[in-house]
């Protein structure tokens, strides 16, 4: 259920399987990332020590956003621009941007001038977006703070308005996933906070496509919504693919975000994300979760977040009356944000 201020409790293991499904698509998605030269290089460096699949930025940028929620207890974006910062890799196969202003908040400069300093109306890459599950899971209670919280989280570094409009889609489809898991609910929920132009017809072929009665093959799905670094050329396309796929098993998934090229590993982060908020843990395949790069830790973060959320859980005022929408609309959504 995700009825406006009728909090419903989020088990814990949905919270674990949100953010190992995210680990896991990450790690297993990188690998088939990008052109010859950058398979290579993970090639070389895509598995540690010990023969682990290391993730990358999808994954270190979310860990970021939940040791800063579960350190704060809200959106602190002072502190997770500091995190992001002090995290930052270039091992972890960061975008060219995002190293860029990442690099100058580490020498001193203020989140809120850099995220412009790049690109003059600020990143529409998928950055914002890929990190947005661990705050649609930590807000998932709290849904008339979700979007503002969303976008606030990406605004470090993805300021341009389709930046953030991922953010929210992907965190919106993690919170409804997390509640209900009804696939449809999934897409209808999360396509209600949309206002962007690219988002929302890409929503409506969504939406078709699922209704359709021949389900199309990853290349279409790569055509009509995207398989690309922008957040408007891949969000949709991990929310489809995270509902065509809830039913059915992880590596299913897994395999069809492979298929379709581009930019695998966030694309099935994304979808991983959603698929474990709605599945939980249990149902993530234990053969990739023990080749997974600090399984143990990024379990003990969920359940700290779990924790977290709990407590700072949205207490409803007493209802007047039962016929409150689903959500509250996009339009009431970002007047207060
Ligand atoms: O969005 P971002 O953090 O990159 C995330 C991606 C994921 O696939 C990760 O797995 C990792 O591989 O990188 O990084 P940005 O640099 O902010 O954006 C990504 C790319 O989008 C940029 O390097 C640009 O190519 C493009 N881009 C833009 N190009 C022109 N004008 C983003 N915003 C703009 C823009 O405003
Ligand atoms: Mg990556
Ligand atoms: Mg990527």
């Amino acid at each position: 259920m995700s009825i406006a201020g009728d909090v419903t409790e989020i088990p814990p293991d949905r919270f674990a399987g949100c953010l190992l499904g995210l680990a896991l698509g990450d790690a297993f998605g990188a690998p088939l990332e990008g052109g010859p030269l950058e398979r290579l290089l993970w090639r070389l460096i895509g598995t540690t020590g010990s023969g682990l699949r290391r993730w990358t930025d999808d994954t270190q940028m979310s860990l970021d956003v939940a040791e800063s929620l579960i350190a704060r207890g809200a959106l602190d974006p002072d502190d997770l621009a500091a995190r992001f910062a002090g995290s930052y890799r270039w091992s972890r196969g960061y975008g060219r941007g995002a190293a860029t202003l990442l690099k100058r908040i580490a020498r001193g400069a203020d989140w809120r001038q850099a995220n412009r300093s790049v690109f003059p109306q600020g990143s529409y890459g998928n950055g914002g977006a890929m990190r947005a599950p661990v705050v649609g899971l930590f807000y998932a209670n709290r849904p008339d703070e979700l979007a503002g919280a969303a976008q606030l989280s990406a605004r470090i570094t993805h300021a341009h308005p389709l930046g953030l409009e991922g953010a929210v889609l992907v965190a919106s489809a993690v919170a409804s996933a997390a509640h209900s898991g009804r696939p449809l609910a999934i897409l209808a929920e999360s396509a209600s906070r949309c206002t962007e132009q690219p988002f929302v017809m890409r929503l409506q072929v969504a939406e078709q496509m699922l209704q359709a009665s021949v389900e199309p093959g990853a290349r279409e799905v790569a055509v009509r919504l995207g398989n690309g670094i922008a957040a408007s050329e891949s969000c949709v396309t991990a929310v489809y693919i995270a509902v065509r796929f809830v039913e059915r098993s992880f590596p299913e998934m897994l395999d069809f975000v492979g298929r379709l090229g581009g930019d695998v590993d966030t694309i099935a982060s994304m979808s991983a994300a959603i698929w474990g908020a709605a599945r939980g843990l249990s149902a993530l395949p234990e053969s990739l979760l023990e080749r997974l790069e600090d399984r143990e830790r990024i379990a003990g973060l969920a359940n700290e977040l779990a924790l977290k959320a709990g407590s700072a859980r949205y207490s409803p005022a007493p209802q007047t009356h039962q016929a409150a929408p689903l959500w509250p609309p996009a339009s009431a959504e970002r007047s207060a944000t």
